[in-house]
């Protein structure tokens, strides 16, 4: 769309109504300031603009977005890989307001990624490097040059380049570029509370001693004088309860001189007896800070005041208002796949509640700071959140990245000092995890060094919060002595997952704790994928490669996704002196080159990215809920195949035994199919129960059920299952349908539901593989959306056979160049019986490499020879990554 012209006043939007407006009175009757949400109305193009003022001129093609705004949300989940890493621009219009004459006015960002440029008119007011901070610009003189009534033109440049000195580098999520948080105008008198520190509300509250008995509150801040001459200023900070209540309260007066700066510092008279601030009795106090000169110039800031202290400790862990007080729960990234980093805010307490419901008591903002709706939601819910900057996997050696850093955390700091739930302060992750190449000599000394200095910045600007550093499974974190810097040291282990098998973290843990007995461990990260297309009958343990030391085969079932995070629970539950443990992730979320079986998605979460809850979600709420949980983990398996392998031939369908679980937190569960009992179970340690479940070709209806509180407790989930005979020209069991996902150990549920089996090797009568070996395409798939079943494959098969009975059978092949061969490295042909499907097939140069590729045929079947799909390599191993059978 083009925006014709300079937008005249005719065309400027009102502004909504001050969003402060509604508040309650404070003691003095003073508002709080006015301020108004920027969100609607702004134009956006992609790419440069000559000047700022091209910003008013004609002949760019601007379209009209709404913030919180991204211009990733598409580019970084397309087949392309990449995504657009480079400028932006916003504008709007900003209709100057009579009443602001006297007044000064402020445009407040919460976050835009990751340089901006902002301007008035053309004039540059300020630039903010670094995207996941808020920041403020005073507009006031350029504001004033316009006429009341009249428009200016705010603009905006946003640059999301790569720039080596500015944090995060590289990491596994998409550095989404825009304007993608909250803009707001604030107004306030001459005489008011700074805004310009950091992006600071201006006001600091402490809390230096607080026990059951009583709490000490102290306040600090700086009033601006903005007027034309000397003035005074009474400031009065107040505590009140949460109905509005005086709790306690103290003034100071200040002589300011034009256009200076005084900073003030209050102690209130102690609060007795205060009412604690915990995740499970999140109470809110509220410091209100006004200043009033006493001749109309007056301001007044809120800030949260929750009251709590709490210790950590390397053999017991963490405790929280005097109890010991294990931290559980989990990370997440401000994702949601398809809108990338854009949240709304109710999109971000919905996460925190959905957090909150699982029973988390701890969340690690991963990786960089989060939107003031995280934390307003996490105080008011009752979450301990780790906050920490975003240095992640790798520096840059620069005394300019060394700067951006440190600034980064002084502003996280500062903005959120107020929040009382945040108790730990972070840094770095995985700092030694791709170091630039080659190494620069000295590169560790400087990682090192600039611990060093964020720890000693972080304690000095915030002395009663937690430092902690996350670290991936490397010595170098040891022996570079990067370890000792913070006051714990936070573990991201996938043992069972990139490496070794799921019991290896705890044997790494205890030697970590056993080798250094004084310093406190967290848990800081572990997970599995997983896919809810996919899922594994017998899950087992991932195979480990003896000569690697890297699992051979990423199982992405919801099934392993479970087993594994048991594996991780019940350990973690023998193990009382990790401070916390935090899984990752609490939902999958954007990371552009990942392809796994949902490309550049990181599929971790605990919680699909839509925010349904997957199975395991449910072991997590049965773990660390009081209240009764009882959840079939199967609502997400819906569609089952499998066979009866010691059917008599002639017996017709035959009930299948498989696995189903179940997590709750009751005594005892009982599991019913299709109305029949299976017995009573008690949950175990990790609150599972499994029973082996008769499933009939058909429908089956699964029903758990268990009492708690005198009150019975039930879930279901129907299940649709095909029986599959063990020879497949079984009379008493007509052939229909058979297909197959070559190369997988999982079964594959796809968008017709038709599930398409686990691979196996041919067996007299039945069905499977000729030779070959299989294989596991860890790249995502062009052309489909059915990336789990190309990405699986086989190779160097002769044949699959199927012992059909006669007839005609339709095939459907599925095939994809899993590697990066040029064309004419891997030809073959394909033969339906002694029918040519293809000749010289040439995978690349039909469909490209790793691009999905469909042919197919029908077939006769003879008695004696059943069907056949032979594959007569020309060049190279031929492949293939499903075959689909039907009777016709
Ligand atoms: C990690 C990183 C995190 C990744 C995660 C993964 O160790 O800290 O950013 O997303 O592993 O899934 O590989």
């Amino acid at each position: 769309m083009v925006l014709a012209g300079l937008l005249g006043a005719a065309a400027v939007p009102a502004l909504g109504r001050p969003a402060m407006a509604q508040d309650a009175e404070p003691p003095g009757a003073i508002r709080q300031r006015e301020r108004h949400l920027l969100n609607d109305d702004w134009s956006f193009v992609r790419g440069d603009l000559k000047s700022a003022a091209d910003a008013d001129a004609d002949g760019t093609d601007w379209s009209a977005v709404t913030l919180p705004h991204t211009w990733n949300a598409k580019d970084s989940i397309d087949d392309e890989p990449g995504y657009y890493r480079g400028p932006g621009w916003y504008r709007r219009a900003l209709r100057v307001d009579d009443r602001w004459r006297d007044k000064r006015v402020f445009l407040y960002f919460e976050g835009a990624n990751q340089v901006a440029d902002v301007f008035v008119d053309g004039a540059p007011v300020g630039r903010h490097v670094g995207g996941y901070v808020a920041f403020c610009v005073d507009v006031t003189d350029q504001l004033r040059r316009v006429k009341p009534g009249r428009a200016a033109t705010i603009a905006v440049r946003v640059d999301n380049t790569h720039n080596p000195d500015i944090p995060p580098l590289w990491a596994d999520f998409t550095f989404y570029g825009g304007i993608y948080r909250n803009v707001w105008l604030v107004v306030t008198d001459p005489v008011h509370i700074d805004l310009l520190d950091h992006g600071s509300s201006g006001i600091y509250v402490d809390t230096p001693d607080v026990s059951a008995a009583s709490a000490d509150v102290r306040v600090r801040g700086r009033v601006v004088n903005a007027e034309p001459e000397t003035t005074w200023v009474d400031v009065v900070s107040t505590v009140v309860d949460a109905r509005g209540g005086e709790v306690t309260s103290r003034r100071t007066r200040l002589e300011i001189g034009r256009g200076e700066a005084r900073d003030f510092d209050l102690s209130l008279p102690a609060i007795r007896r205060p009412r604690l601030w915990s995740p499970e009795s999140p109470h809110l106090y509220k410091v209100i800070t006004v200043v009033d000169d006493g001749r109309g110039g007056r301001d007044r800031v809120d800030a949260p005041l929750g009251l709590r202290w709490y210790s950590v400790d390397a053999a017991t862990g963490f405790h929280l208002n005097g109890s010991s007080y294990p931290l559980r729960g989990t990370n997440r990234h401000q994702d949601i796949v398809g809108k990338g980093n854009a949240l709304s805010d109710a999109e971000h307490v919905r996460d925190l509640q959905i957090i909150k419901s699982m029973g988390a008591n701890v969340l690690r903002l991963a990786h960089y700071p989060q939107a003031p709706a995280v934390l307003e939601a996490a105080d008011r819910l009752g979450v301990i959140l780790w906050e920490e900057a975003p240095l992640v996997s790798t520096a840059t050696m620069s005394d300019q990245f060394a700067a951006n850093s440190v600034n980064m955390q002084v502003e996280t700091i500062r903005q959120h000092y107020n929040h009382p739930s945040i108790v730990f302060r972070g840094y770095m992750n995985e700092i030694f995890l791709r170091p630039p190449e080659p190494e620069p000599a000295g590169y560790e000394r400087f990682v090192v060094n600039l611990a060093r200095r964020l720890e000693k910045t972080t304690r000095a600007e915030d002395p009663r919060r937690l430092t902690v550093m996350a670290v991936d499974r490397d010595d170098r974190y040891n022996s570079s002595g990067i370890a000792d810097v913070p006051m714990i040291l936070g573990w991201n282990l996938y043992h069972g997952w990139y490496y070794d098998t799921p019991e290896g973290f705890a044997k790494h843990l205890d030697k970590e704790h056993a080798d250094h007995p004084n310093r406190p461990l967290w848990l800081s990260e572990y997970g599995a994928d997983s896919d809810s297309r996919l899922h594994r009958v017998d899950v087992q343990y991932l195979p480990v490669d003896p000569a690697t030391g890297g699992v051979t085969y990423q199982d992405q079932s919801i099934e392993f996704q479970q087993l594994f995070n048991e594996v991780y629970m019940r350990a973690i539950n023998e193990r009382p002196f990790l401070v916390g443990t935090t899984l990752w992730a609490q939902f999958e979320f954007g990371s552009e080159f990942r392809s796994g079986a949902i490309p550049h998605v990181n599929q971790k979460g605990v919680t699909h990215a839509d925010r349904s809850p997957k199975d395991v979600f449910y072991l997590y709420q049965a773990l660390w809920r009081d209240e009764p949980v009882l959840h079939i983990a199967g609502h997400e398996w819906t569609h089952r195949t499998g066979t009866a392998p010691d059917a008599p031939w002639g017996a017709g369908r035959q009930p299948v035994s498989q696995p189903v679980k179940v997590y709750s937190n009751l005594d005892s569960v009982e599991l019913f199919i299709n109305g029949r009992s299976l017995g009573r179970k008690q949950p175990d340690d990790v609150c599972a129960a499994t029973w082996q479940v008769p499933f009939v070709d058909g429908g089956n209806e699964i029903v758990a059920r268990g009492v708690a509180n005198g009150k019975v407790v039930t879930d279901s989930v129907r299940v649709a299952f095909t029986y599959q005979a063990p020879r497949l020209s079984d009379a008493s069991v007509p052939f229909r349908r058979l297909a197959v996902s070559a190369g997988a150990i999982v079964q594959y549920t796809d968008p017709q539901s038709l599930v398409w089996a686990e691979d196996r090797a041919y067996t007299d009568g039945g069905w499977g593989a000729i030779g070959g070996t299989t294989g596991l395409m860890r790249k995502w798939v062009n052309r489909s959306s059915e990336d789990p079943l190309y990405q699986t494959y086989r190779e160097g098969m002769t044949a699959y056979r199927f012992d059909v009975p006669a007839g005609r059978y339709r095939v459907r092949l599925r095939f994809t160049e899993p590697s990066e061969n040029a064309r004419g490295n891997r030809v073959f042909s394909v033969r339906l019986n002694e029918h040519v499907l293809v000749n010289d097939l040439d995978l690349v140069a039909v469909a490209g490499p790793r691009t999905a590729y469909d042919l197919d045929g029908i077939v006769a079947a003879t008695n004696a020879d059943g069907l056949k799909v032979v594959f007569d390599p020309t060049v190279g191993r031929a492949v293939v990554s499903g075959i689909d059978v039907t009777r016709l």
